[in-house]
């Protein structure tokens, strides 16, 4: 063993090694206390000044420090997770086989009751209003003085760079500062807009202004003003994806970069439409332009079948629709046509990912199996392709999933399982029925089609109908104590309590169908969701809604709703949004304009990004620390922003919902003419 020959070093006697007996370091501190005589009289003080400064460098640091790794350690372990639910890959027990009477189909007003005999009544009551839609629920959110603050105390807010004309901060004397946020670690400088949002909670159609607003009067929002939020929103979103993401997916906004899915352009594609609608047009003439110029499908690359359909396919279409410009539908054939080779499956149930360059497509790595309402989500934008293309080739594709899903045997009372197999045509994992990830779509394109197709096709409704009856009959219940009305998951026979808020599209759905002649207990319904859709955000301390609510069927904690620490997330998702934009078109109830108001704000608060975009985030319960995730999905510029524009809107028949149909992605399709 090296035995060092200089002793250049301190060196601390820790005992002798001959001679073990038990000294206490009796020897160790004798030793040490020599050395420290040794030392001359600066040499000590050199060393008891540095020991002095490391230890308040320690301090100073530990609470920064401590918080930045609790930061680090939620993203770790939760990132996977989530990104998993994200794309909905959550695992399904194994099932049951459900049992479906043949032709039996509950009433609808406009078809014979002898061609649609039983199921003329519902199946079981509607249940009773829940006493939290006559009065309002106690706040759950933070309290006072973040309120009245617009959350702003919520981030850490030092000094303010610009002046701020209209409205001063009120803790600094409505002096000029610069306004620094701290958002675990990460400094981002504050916009005059970010904290100016004002906030409408608890004040039907009033707001007060989110800062200093003591000294100052509730202001009327004007529809008008809503209107032109939503527009600041939409260009602040853009500004980031414009200057960090340009031409890529998504845009990554914290981190100033971006993050490729299908690399296609994403994002810009899935927003053509919204800046049409909301009168944008030099971005979208600027976006026209990479369209026109950059994106190509040429590429060798996987895309998923059901996620390129509604965003790219059907935005296009859409796109095409709206401005009349012939370089989209020649995109959307191009788009349209790539993805076929998805359909070449023993059973004509198409896979899940297609390589649009090469012309190939497969099933994921680990199963043969496709999700349901996956293969069930692509028709209206692919009978609308081949209606524009007079190619009945798309047409024909998607119809024989949903004549063969028509048939098919395993659902139970119109409830469809979550997975299908591409070999089979057959349903696998028949167990688990849900409204939410993997099946929800497949009744909103039920509904959808019929609409779209004139309300022809009759089996489309039948299986419609017969759905909202099985929802009724085996996954409705009410929470304790406010009486919430929520729609669970069956699994194997047990119902959970647990709602996805991608379920939130459901009371739209409903209100539609009974816009359309469907029975009048589907609108009862939907008045029941929609309040408890409402809850879930405004009973979270952001008012935002997580992204799994659960609800207590006994008096346990007082609380309707809880939310698991891996549910916490919230991914600026539409579906709470669209459907208040529904409700709001059928019954011009402004209480659903100032719900989705205040959903405005509480993106406003707490997923704004100052540099530009808005970030989904990891904890809707925390205000103070909301735990940005730094993803801006697609879906927030393409759905969320253009549902609460047009729930704002004055103009209640731009886009009527008697001439349109949006797909599941928010993109605007015809409702053919009859001659179609
Ligand atoms: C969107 O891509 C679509 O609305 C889809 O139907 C469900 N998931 C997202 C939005 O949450």
């Amino acid at each position: 063993m090296y035995s060092p020959q200089r002793k250049d070093f301190v060196s601390l006697t820790l005992g002798d090694q001959h001679n073990r007996s038990y000294t206490n370091g009796k020897h160790r501190r004798q030793s040490c206390w020599r050395k420290w005589k040794q030392l001359s009289r600066l040499q000590r003080s050199l060393i008891l000044f540095l020991l002095a400064f490391l230890f308040i460098c320690g301090i100073l640091s530990y609470s920064s420090l401590s918080e930045q790794w609790r930061g680090l350690s939620d993203r770790s372990l939760k990132e996977d997770w989530v990104e998993m639910e994200n794309r909905g890959l959550r695992p399904i027990p194994p099932g049951l086989v459900p049992k479906l009477p043949p032709g039996v189909v509950p009433g609808v007003q406009d078809v014979p009751p002898e061609v649609l005999p039983e199921l003329q009544r519902p199946s079981i009551p509607i249940l009773p209003k829940p006493p939290a839609m006559q009065r309002k629920p106690p706040s759950k959110r933070g309290p006072p003085a973040l309120q009245k603050r617009g959350n702003v105390s919520d981030w850490q807010v030092k000094d303010r760079e610009e002046p701020e004309p209209e409205l001063k901060r009120e803790d600094d004397g409505g002096k000029e500062a610069r306004t620094v946020i701290s958002w675990r670690g990460a400094m981002i400088e504050a916009e005059q807009g970010t904290e100016l949002q004002p906030t409408a909670h608890g004040k039907e159609g009033t707001v007060a202004d989110a800062e200093g607003a003591t000294n100052l009067e509730p202001v009327t929002v004007k529809p008008v003003d809503r209107v032109e939020a939503v527009r600041e929103a939409f260009r602040h979103a853009w500004k980031g994806y414009k200057a960090f993401a340009w031409g890529h997916d998504e845009l990554k906004p914290l981190s100033k970069t971006h993050a490729e899915w299908f690399g296609l352009g994403l994002t810009l594609i899935d927003a053509l439409d919204t800046m049409w609608i909301l009168g944008l047009k030099d971005e979208f003439a600027e976006a026209r332009k990479w369209v026109e110029t950059e994106l190509s499908f040429s590429k060798n690359v996987d895309v998923n079948l059901f996620e390129s359909t509604i965003r790219i396919l059907g935005g296009l279409l859409s796109t095409y629709h709206l401005s009349g410009d012939t370089l989209f539908l020649e995109k959307a054939k191009d788009i349209g046509s790539r993805l076929m080779p998805a359909f070449k499956t023993p059973s004509k149930i198409p896979y899940s990912d297609v390589n649009i360059g090469k012309g190939t497509a497969h099933p994921p790595r680990w199963t043969t199996d496709s999700t349901v309402a996956e293969v069930t989500s692509i028709q209206l934008e692919f009978r609308e392709l081949s209606r524009l293309t007079q190619d009945p080739q798309y047409q024909n594709a998607v119809e024989e999933v949903t004549r063969q899903v028509h048939r098919l045997e395993g659902k139970r009372d119109g409830l469809v399982p979550m997975f299908i197999n591409t070999n089979s045509g057959k349903f696998t994992r028949r167990g688990a029925f849900t409204l939410g990830a993997r099946a929800d779509s497949y009744y909103e394109y039920l509904l959808k089609q019929w609409l779209q197709g004139g309300k022809k096709e009759t089996e489309l409704l039948e299986d419609y109908l017969q759905a909202v009856e099985g929802v009724k009959k085996n996954l409705l219940r009410q929470t304790s104590p406010s009486k919430l009305t929520f729609v669970g998951e069956l699994s194997n026979g047990r119902l959970n309590p647990k709602m996805d808020h991608l379920v939130c599209f459901l009371p739209g759905a409903l209100a539609l169908g009974a816009h359309n002649g469907l029975p009048a207990d589907h609108m009862d319904l939907a008045l029941q969701l929609m309040e408890t859709c409402h809850q879930m955000y405004a009973q979270m301390e952001t008012g935002l809604s997580p992204e799994i609510a659960h609800f207590n069927l006994q008096y346990q904690s007082g609380r309707d709703i809880d939310v698991k620490p891996a549910d916490r997330h919230n991914l600026l998702r539409p579906e709470t949004v669209e459907s208040l934009f529904y409700m709001y078109r059928f019954t011009n109830d402004s209480r659903y304009r100032d719900w989705g108001w205040d959903i405005l704000q509480s993106f406003n608060k707490h997923t704004r990004v100052p540099s530009g975009g808005y970030t989904s985030i990891g904890n809707v319960r925390d205000p103070l620390n909301p735990a940005p995730r730094d993803k801006m999905e697609s879906f927030f510029l393409g759905e969320t922003l253009k549902y609460l524009f047009l729930l704002f809107s004055e103009d209640t028949e731009l886009l009527s919902l008697d001439k349109y149909v949006f797909n599941t992605e928010a993109h605007p399709l015809p409702i053919w003419p009859s001659a179609s």
